[in-house]
C-alpha cells in the first residue's frame, strides 16, 4: 500500500469510528449485561420511545400490591417497559409511599425477568435530621468528606449499596438506571439551588457515584442526570441545562423533569405555546445528548388526576412524535397513589381511549414491543 493510500485508510477508519461511536457507560467496570443493556437501550432510543410508570406493580386506584397488578396493564393489556421505584427513606423497611424494601426488590427482579427496565429515584433524607428530601434545612456541606455528617451519610449510601447488591436474578447484577439527587436547580430539596452552591451539589454527585462503583464495586448502575424544566430558561439552551452537571464521566443518561410544558397548574402560558416549549426542551436535552454522545430521557412527566382532556396523544405525544434521529429512550409518568393524585388514567376515566391510543402508537414502545433488553440482538 503506498503512503497515501494508508493515509487515506487510517483517516476513514478514524472518522466512521467518530461517527458511529457507541455510546460508553462512565463505569468502565459494568457488567457485562449492562453493557448490553446500555448498548441496546441507545439502540432502541433511534426506533421510538419506551413508556414509564412510577411503582406501576406497588399499587394503583384501589388496590395494594398483589402479583401482576398494574393500572397500566388494566387499561391497554400490556405492561409498561420501564418501571420507577424510589428509596426515600432507605433506613426503614418502607419507603416514603409505604411500599416495602422486600417487595420492592422482587419486583425489580421480576421487571428484569419479563425484560423491562427498571429506574430508581432517590428522595434523599438529610442523614442529620431524617424528615424528608423537602426538608431543606439540611446541609450539604455537612455530609461531604470532612463535614459533620459525612460518616452519616456514608451510611445512608451503605444501605442504597445494600439495597442495589441485593437485586440479584441467580447469579446476575440486574441492570438499573440510578437517578439520585434530581430536579436540584429547583429549591424544594435540600440538595437544591439556593440550599446549597452549585460546587456543594456536584461534590455531593461526584461522591455518590464515586462511592458507589469504587467503594461498594457496584457495576450494575447507570447514572441519570434530571434537571428540573420550571426552572430552566429555553432561550439560554444549554447553559441553563448544565447548571450542576457533574462532568461526562459522572453521568450516563441527559435527563428531564417536565410537568411544567404539559399542563402545569402554575404555569400562564397557553396550552399551544407550553407544547412548542415542551418540544424546545426535548431538542435540547437531545442536542446535549448527542454532542454528549449520550442518551437522553423524559425522567418525569405527567398531568395529575388526568384533567387535561386527551393528554396522552395532545400533549405528550404530538410535540415529540416526529421527533426522528432523537436520542430519547424513554419517558416515565409519576404515580397512581390514589383518585386525588393518579397520572395513567383508569378503567372508566375519560382519558382511557386516549391512553389506549397513545399506547397504539408506532413510536410507543411498551412492554411487548422491548422483545427482550438483556439479549444480544443482531446489528450495531
Ligand atoms: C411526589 C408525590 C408525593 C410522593 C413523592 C415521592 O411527586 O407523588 O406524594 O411521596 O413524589 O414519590
Amino acid at each position: 500500500m503506498n503512503i497515501r493510500k494508508a493515509i487515506f485508510v487510517v483517516l476513514f477508519v478514524c472518522l466512521y469510528g467518530l461517527c458511529v461511536a457507541q455510546p460508553k457507560l462512565i463505569d468502565q467496570y459494568a457488567t457485562e449485561k449492562t453493557e448490553l443493556f446500555y448498548h441496546n437501550l441507545c439502540k432502541s432510543a433511534n426506533e421510538g420511545i419506551m413508556f414509564g410508570h412510577q411503582d406501576d406493580l406497588s399499587y394503583g386506584i384501589d388496590w395494594w400490591a398483589g402479583k401482576g397488578n398494574s393500572d397500566v396493564k388494566k387499561v391497554v393489556d400490556d405492561y409498561p417497559a420501564i418501571f420507577g421505584w424510589d428509596l426515600g427513606g432507605i433506613h426503614g423497611e418502607r419507603n416514603l409511599d409505604s411500599v416495602s424494601y422486600n417487595d420492592m426488590r422482587s419486583w425489580i427482579i421480576d421487571v428484569y425477568s419479563m425484560g423491562g427496565i427498571n429506574t430508581v429515584s432517590w428522595h434523599t433524607y438529610h442523614p442529620l435530621n431524617v424528615i424528608s428530601s423537602w426538608e431543606t434545612e439540611g446541609e450539604v456541606y455537612d455530609i461531604l468528606p470532612g463535614g459533620k455528617a459525612h460518616e452519616a451519610y456514608k451510611n445512608q449510601l451503605n444501605q442504597v449499596a445494600s439495597f442495589f447488591e441485593s437485586c440479584k436474578s441467580g447469579n446476575t447484577y440486574v441492570p438499573i438506571i440510578f437517578r439520585p439527587f434530581h430536579e436540584h436547580n429547583g429549591d424544594w430539596f435540600w440538595w437544591g439551588k439556593g440550599n446549597c452552591t452549585e460546587k456543594e451539589y456536584i461534590a455531593l454527585w461526584r461522591f455518590t457515584i464515586d462511592y458507589l462503583k469504587n467503594e461498594k464495586k457496584l457495576h450494575h448502575l447507570i447514572y441519570a442526570f434530571s434537571p428540573d424544566r420550571s426552572r430552566l430558561d429555553l432561550d439560554k439552551g444549554i447553559e441553563t441545562y448544565l447548571y450542576g452537571y457533574p462532568g461526562d464521566d459522572y453521568v450516563d443518561i441527559i435527563g428531564l423533569d417536565n410537568y411544567w410544558d404539559l399542563g402545569h397548574g402554575a404555569n400562564t402560558m397557553s396550552r399551544e405555546q407550553q407544547k412548542k416549549d415542551f418540544k424546545k426542551s426535548i431538542e435540547l436535552i437531545d442536542l446535549i445528548a448527542k454532542q454528549k454522545n449520550k442518551i437522553s430521557a423524559l425522567t418525569e412527566t405527567g398531568n395529575d388526576r388526568q384533567s387535561i382532556t386527551e393528554w396522552y396523544t395532545n400533549s405528550l405525544l404530538e410535540p415529540i412524535k416526529n421527533n426522528e434521529f432523537s436520542t430519547l429512550s424513554y419517558l416515565l409518568v409519576w404515580r397512581n397513589a390514589d383518585m386525588d393524585h393518579f397520572y395513567v388514567p383508569y378503567v372508566g376515566h375519560k382519558n382511557q381511549y386516549d391512553f389506549k391510543e397513545f399506547y397504539n402508537d408506532d413510536r410507543m414502545f411498551f412492554l411487548e414491543d422491548l422483545g427482550n433488553i438483556y439479549i444480544e440482538k443482531s446489528g450495531n
